[in-house]
Formats: C-alpha cells, structure tokens, sequence
C-alpha cells in the first residue's frame, strides 16, 4: 500500500506477523537513547579525536539539541539533510532527529549541489545540517544556496569550529544545560511511533532521477538488532568507524548505532587510511571495523611491518563490492583477525557470514540472511521465474526490514518491486547448499567505485545536456585499486571536440559530486546499439577489457 504522501507499506497481514513475531517492536530509536544512558551511563560511547562522550552525555546532548531543532519549528513527520562527515555531532544529530520523529536524509560529504538540490527537493526537507567547512570545501555556502533554491524557508544548521550562522551556529545547539530529567519528559511526549520514517538513505540507483529509501523505527531497529547479534556485538565492542556513517553500512549494519545498542565504545575516524587507522586501533583497542574491498586491500598491504599493535582487533566485516576469495584470504591473516563478508543494501536485506564461519563459507561466500523472516527468490533476470536450485540469477528479495518501494517514486518502483512486494536487487547471485548467497556480478547499470555506487543514467543524463554530446553511455571499467572506474563513451555533436579535463570541469561547474565524475572519455564516431536502440554497453564493455584492440 502508498500513502498519500509516496510511502510505501507493507501489507497488514505482514505487518501483523512481524509484530508478533516482535521482529517489530513499536519503539522508536529515540527511546533507545535514555536506556543506553540508564545503563551504561558512565562508559564512553563515542570518541572523536580528543573528545569522549558517555552515553549519558550523548542522551543529554541529543535531547538539548532535540529541543532547539523543536524550537526552531522542526517536528514530528519533518525531514532535513543531512550531510555531516564522521565526527561526534553527526551521531547527536541523528539520535536527536529520532527522538524528535524528525527523519534526516543521509547525505555524504562529497556530494554537491546537484545531489543535494535534488534529494532536498524530491524528499520535502524542512533544514539543511552541515559542517561549515570540510577538506577544502565550503559547505555552508553550498547549503545556503541549495536552501536559496526550495520553496518556503529552510534553516541551515552550521557544525564545525568556524561557523557564523547566527542563532543557528551548532555550537550553541550542542548544550546540555537546564533541567535534564524535565526535558526527557517533554521530549518523550513527543516521541514518534515506530511505523513512522526514522530515516532516508539514498539507493545506489540505476536511474537518472534520485531514489531515497525511507526506512521506519520498526525495521530499521531490527536490523541493527539482528545485525549487533549476529556479529556478536557486546559491551566490550570497539567499533573504528572509518567508511562514511551516512552510508547504511558503517551506521547500521551493525556500525556505529550497533555498538550504540550493545553498549560498546564508537570511534570515529575522518577517513579509511591506514596509518591513522591502525593508530587508533593500537590506542582504543579497536576490536572490529567495517571496509569496503578496495580499502581491505590496502590495509592488507600497509598492514605488514607497520609498527602497530593490531592485535586487539577480532573481526573486520567486509561488504559492498565484489571480493575476490583469495584477497578475503589474505586479509586476516594480515590483520591477525577474523573476516567477515557482508551482502547488504541500503533497500534493506543484509547477509553476514558468521561468526567462525569456515574459510570455504567466509572467503568464498557472502553469508546468510540476517533474519528467518527474510525471504530470497533467485530468477531468470528481468523475470519472476525462479532459476533451478544452485544456479545463477536475479536476486529478489522480501522481509521485515527491506520496504516494499522506493518514497516517492511510483514508476520507478513498478520497474524495481515486483507486484507481490519482491525488490529486484538487479545483482546476479547464486545460493549454495549451505544457504549462503554468492554474488556473481549484476544485470544493473551502476559503477561500484570503491563500494560508492554510480548511476549509469543520472551521468548519461547530466552529459548529454552538455551542448558537444549528442550520447553518452556511462560503463564501469575495470581496475585493481578500486574495483571498477566510470568510462563515458560519447558520440559528439558534428564539428565539436571534447577532452576528458573539459568534461570533468562541466560536470563538476553543474554540481555534481567528485567521486561521480568519468575517469576516462572514449569518443566515438558512432555508439554501438542494440536491436531496441539503447547503447550496447556489452559491446562498449568489452572494448575496455586488457587485449581487446580499438
Ligand atoms: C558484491 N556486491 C555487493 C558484496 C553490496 C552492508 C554492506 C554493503 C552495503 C551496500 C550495505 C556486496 N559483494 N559483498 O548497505 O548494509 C553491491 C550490490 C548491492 C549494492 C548495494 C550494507 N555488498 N554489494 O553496499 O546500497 O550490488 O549498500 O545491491 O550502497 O552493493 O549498495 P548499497
């Protein structure tokens, strides 16, 4: 069922059994904060640089900062963006949201105007959160001018060491004084209900349009729950968060909010490099961290004589691309710890290998649901039609945390649900007797840089409104450091040039986010097509292979 407002449910008589089955709790995340603080009140929950938080000092923090953001007109039901990167406030700010029922929509640092401007526009934010300034770049006048494009009034909240937004300066935000225990009261008559938005975050997407993911109190806390348990999480975890927290990896799977639930200490780290990395696991006694594969393989090069005591890491979970055996084979032993293979999505279903898997289930496969209640049909892509047992083909997936459509976005999700709620995962996969997925390639058009997911259209969108490109097929090329890198084959209007530097800066002058821009431009006199008309990224594909002559 879709709401009037684009959001997707799921059908009652499921609603009803995941209940039951308390997969679904009717607790807000919010309510979780007082709890934590109750309980493990004096422990460190989070440590960013030299700043340490308690958990009592986190709940007290994020309940001052809940009743500025209510005062300044933010409520139950509202949205705002977010794009901080990983430091102690991006978690205040989130736990805030929660107990408010203000649903933040998860953005990363490197996005620009063009991501944001959309994102801003389509989900109906009421503020903008953002750091004042970050690696070079200032994100406070990039907020006030996506704000200058939304209709009505939209606040931007400024976090950081040189903000100057008066009255809206997130130093001023971040106070915990007055009556603490007057405040809990009043902010827990506010509390959201568990099937309300707890929070967006952005699909990978195939498609030139955004496509946000809304996902509620109710699902969202299952899966970090099932995720903290199946990972073994507890209250002497250490979690280095080092992949940016606003992806659904790091922040939930079980990440940052994870180790929150099980009462373990967050560290947060700006960046996945090495040397500060390995530092901080000597000196906190990092005990598991999440990767991505391009970042697994450099840690298991820099690993080696690196004058770091690692020895108190346990498991390192790796996810979000491609992973060959052999690297998952180097990678503990160069960390002396336990890998883990995660198959996750930020559409919901997540698979971990377990805890002590064997080395033909942790290096060779990509692990189990998270739930009993997670439900996997492999088809013949494009199709409903289930491939026979053990052999390869499209993932469909359905379950208590994986919602049944995209907000917002009907057409879209007539191409990507089917009509009985199954999302296509558009990856190639095939389940071993053991019940353990393996993810084979995929039938979507995305480039998988370094686990940061392009859309194939939203580039050939934006380049073909460039005035010297008549088409554009954006393909992933392969490549060792990070995985795959995005070539753009273009056909150019007759009599222009273009060269790789000059699509870049175009791109970049309409906003669009770095990590997204072409890595190599190939012209062509004409594109390649296939019998319906659309670019033969087949054909274009296999011209990138090593050997194959152009
Ligand atoms: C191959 N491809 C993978 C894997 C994801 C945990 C882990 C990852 C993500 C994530 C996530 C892969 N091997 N081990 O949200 O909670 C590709 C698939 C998938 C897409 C989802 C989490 N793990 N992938 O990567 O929403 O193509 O989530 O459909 O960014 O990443 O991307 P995303």
């Amino acid at each position: 069922m879709t709401t009037d407002d684009g959001l997707v449910t799921w059908p009652e008589d499921l609603a009803y059994a995941y209940r039951t089955a308390e997969c679904w709790r009717g607790r807000p995340l919010g309510d979780y904060l007082w709890e934590w603080a109750d309980r493990w009140g004096e422990q460190v929950a989070v440590v960013d640089g030299d700043r340490r938080l308690t958990y009592r000092e986190l709940a007290e923090l994020a309940d001052g900062l809940a009743e500025h953001l209510s005062e300044n007109g933010l409520r139950r039901g509202h949205r705002v963006l977010l794009q901080l990167p990983n430091c102690w406030e991006f978690v205040v700010v989130t736990l805030a949201c929660f107990r408010l029922g203000v649903a933040p929509v998860m953005m990363l640092p490197q996005h620009r105007e063009h991501e944001l401007s959309a994102i801003a526009a389509h989900v109906g934010v009421r503020a903008l959160i953002v750091p004042d300034r970050w690696r070079d770049y200032d994100h406070q006048a990039l907020a006030y001018r996506v704000a200058a494009g939304l209709p009505g009034p939209t606040p931007v909240f400024v976090f950081g060491e040189g903000t100057r937004a008066p009255g809206r300066d997130g130093r001023d935000l971040l106070r915990a004084d007055g009556d603490v225990e007057a405040r809990r009261r009043r902010l827990d008559a506010l509390a959201p209900a568990g099937d309300d938005v707890a929070l967006f975050l952005l699909s990978g997407g195939t498609t030139a349009v955004p496509k946000v993911i809304a996902r509620t109190h109710n699902d969202y806390e299952y899966n970090i729950r099932r995720c903290a348990d199946v990972c073994r999480f507890g209250r002497d975890t250490v979690y280095l968060a080092v992949l940016p927290i606003g992806h659904n990896f790091p922040l939930a799977n079980p990440g940052v909010l994870g180790t929150l639930y099980s009462g373990g200490r967050v560290v947060l780290l700006p960046s996945p490099r090495p040397g500060p990395a390995f530092a901080a696991v000597e000196t906190e006694r990092v005990t598991t961290t999440s990767l991505v594969p391009a970042v697994a393989i450099t840690w298991t090069v820099a690993a080696t004589d690196c004058g770091r005591d690692l020895s108190s890491l346990q498991q390192v979970h790796v996810g979000g691309a491609m992973f060959a055996p052999e690297l998952a084979a180097a990678l503990g032993p160069a960390l002396g710890c336990e890998v883990q293979q995660v198959y996750g999505m930020a559409e919901g279903l997540v698979c971990y290998t377990p805890v002590g898997a064997p080395p033909e289930v942790a290096h060779r496969t990509q692990g189990r649901p998270l739930s009993p209640f997670d439900e996997l049909l492999v088809v013949e892509p494009g199709t409903e039609r289930p491939v026979a047992a053990g052999t390869i083909g499209e993932l469909l997936t359905r379950g208590p945390y994986t919602p049944r459509g995209y907000y917002r976005a009907p057409e879209q999700n007539a191409l990507s649900y089917t009509a009985a709620g199954w999302y296509r995962t558009g990856d190639l996969v095939r389940l071993t007797d053991g019940g353990d997925v393996v993810v084979c390639g995929r039938i979507k058009e995305l480039i998988n840089r370094a686990g940061e997911k392009i859309s194939a259209g939203e580039i050939e969108m934006l380049a073909q409104e460039l005035p010297e490109i008549a088409e554009a097929a954006a393909v992933a090329m392969p490549d060792p450091a990070v995985g795959e890198r995005l070539c753009l084959f273009v056909q150019l209007h007759p009599g222009r040039g273009l060269t790789l530097r000059r699509l870049a800066a175009a791109l970049t002058a309409r906003g669009l986010a770095a990590f997204k821009v072409p890595e190599r431009l190939v012209v062509l006199d004409e594109l390649p097509h296939t019998p319906v008309g659309k670019p033969d990224k087949k054909a274009l594909r296999l011209t990138l292979m090593p050997g194959v002559d152009r």
